[in-house]
């Protein structure tokens, strides 16, 4: 399917809609609730919204409503081993991309991990990209891609990831992020038609921060 404009684009335009979002809440940069709720208690704080979905191109029959439903992917674990399913398939080389409203993704400087994907069934790969906020976007020189999102590495197969790690070279007062993208790696994993591609249950930060 084309796309209406490059990814650069998209990822701007998902920018400002976090922004205008936090804004017309509370008219400031700052919201006491959101410094209330945003603290690194340890617990982890679990997407909050969807900015965009774009399972695989090629049309698959879905286990159920919920195998193409992308808020299954919004809040704690809940996914179950028969339908509804409480997870959404991403399909083959498919797009998730997810916010932490009134949350901003950060990260506590350590090794400990910063993001853990909460994935269900079979063992499927996944590239982790992060959006930057309107203030770190221009703190990240080269290790911003291309297409506005910075890509961060973790072990193969690994569902929880140290974005300091990958970040080192940057000032930690630059990893703070405004949304987190997955994307399916295709070609890989098992073969489950009515769930192709990864499934994912939630998505958690574990260094929520307020939006500023
Ligand atoms: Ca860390
Ligand atoms: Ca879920």
């Amino acid at each position: 399917m084309p796309r209406s404009c490059p990814d650069s684009d998209r990822a701007w335009r998902l920018v400002v809609a976090l922004m205008m979002g936090a804004c017309g809440r509370t008219g400031s940069a700052f919201d006491s609730a959101a410094e209330d709720r945003c603290t690194a208690d340890g617990d982890g704080f679990f997407a909050t919204v969807v900015l965009d979905y774009e399972p695989s191109v090629i049309d698959f029959a879905a286990a159920d409503d919920e195998a193409v439903d992308p808020q299954t992917a919004l809040g704690a674990p809940d996914a179950r081993p028969t339908p509804p399913l409480g997870a959404v398939s991403l399909g083959e080389g498919g797009t998730l991309t997810l916010g932490f409203s009134p949350c901003f993704v950060g990260t506590d400087g350590t090794s400990a991990p910063d993001l853990v994907i909460h994935e269900f069934g079979y063992s499927e790969r996944t590239t982790v990209a992060l959006l930057p906020t309107d203030r770190t976007r221009v703190l990240l020189g080269s290790v911003l891609g291309v297409d506005g999102y910075v890509v961060i590495e973790g072990p193969p197969d690994s569902v929880d990831f140290d974005i300091d790690a990958t970040l080192s070279e940057i000032p930690p007062d630059a990893r703070e992020f405004a949304a987190v993208r997955l994307r399916d790696v295709a070609e890989q994993g098992e073969n489950t038609a009515d769930t192709p591609g990864a499934d994912i249950d939630a998505v958690e930060a574990m260094v929520p921060v307020p939006q500023r």
